[in-house]
């Protein structure tokens, strides 16, 4: 039987390059995003290879996650692999000047977003004492760096989510990691920046960054495991890259 994997954030970036290699691999997959076209072009994409469900849903609303995840068709409801990717950098302003907003979407999406997900998502993996749970973290939830602070507050909960995960899920067989990428070049910085293009070039200018298909590689390694091996905790750099702020760019 065909394991099921849900991709938050699989509209773009890292979560829509997982989606494509679980396809090609016999997952079947439950695409998540808000915007709805793209899900419905991956969908049509990837039914070549398996078989694919959406769900159109913001993770900052409690309720519709609830309801989006419970309302689920039989064929997709045992959900194996979770992959919490959903989530964003908004602004990149020194404290003193940040924007409330940004803040409020930050830890909205990409802290209490990847809880309301996988509190959704845990009860049927302890009834089954079975279950994979991938949180996409970043070198932002390892490291602080001058600007970052609240998208690294949001990250570094990320990190201690899942080290808490891993402890609480640990009676009941269920396997939780997170991977930590460095610079992967998606739309993050378009989002981060509200499509300032300027400085979306200049943040991979002078060296090659991660594409989202290495990440997805990873993910793929990592879910692919013998059942007794679990991948804890992964920080994932292009070479160019040795922390947060050290990059060696050719320009
Ligand atoms: P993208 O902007 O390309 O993708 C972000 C995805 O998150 C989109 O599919 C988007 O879908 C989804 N998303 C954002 N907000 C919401 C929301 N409110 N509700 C539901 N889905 C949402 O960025 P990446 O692929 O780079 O980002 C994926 C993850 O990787 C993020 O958690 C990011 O923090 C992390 N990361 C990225 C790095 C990078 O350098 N790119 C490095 C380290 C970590 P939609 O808009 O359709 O809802
Ligand atoms: C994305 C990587 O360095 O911009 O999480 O925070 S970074």
């Amino acid at each position: 039987m065909n394991k099921t994997a849900l991709v938050t954030g699989a509209t773009s970036g890292i979560g829509q390059a997982t989606a494509q290699i679980l396809a090609k691999n016999n997952y079947k997959i439950i695409l998540c995003g808000r915007r709805e076209d793209r899900l419905i072009a991956l969908e049509k994409e990837l039914s070549e290879f398996t078989e694919v469900h959406t769900l159109s849903f913001d993770v900052r609303d409690k309720k519709a996650v609830f309801e989006s995840i419970n309302s689920l068709p039989e064929a997709f409801a045992t959900i194996d692999v979770l992959i919490n990717n959903a989530g964003n950098a908004h602004g990149l302003d020194p404290i003193q000047t940040g924007d409330l907003d940004d803040w409020d979407a930050m830890i909205d999406i990409n802290v209490k977003g990847l809880l309301y997900v996988s509190k959704a998502i845990i009860p049927q993996m302890i009834e089954r004492k079975s279950g994979h749970i991938i949180n996409i973290g970043s070198i932002a939830g390892k490291e602080v760096y001058p600007n970052g602070n609240v998208y690294c507050a949001s990250k570094h909960a990320v990190d201690a989510l899942n080290q808490a995960m891993r402890m609480d899920l640990n009676p009941f067989g269920i396997r939780v990691g997170a991977i930590h990428p460095g610079a992967v070049e998606t739309e993050f910085s378009e989002v981060r920046f509200k499509g300032d293009t300027d400085r979306v070039v200049n943040v991979y200018k002078g060296f090659e960054p991660l594409r989202p298909e290495d990440i997805a590689d990873i993910i793929h390694f990592v879910v692919s495991r013998p059942y007794h091996v679990n991948i804890a905790d992964l920080i994932v750099f292009p070479t160019a890259q040795a922390a947060a702020t050290i990059l060696k760019r050719d320009i």
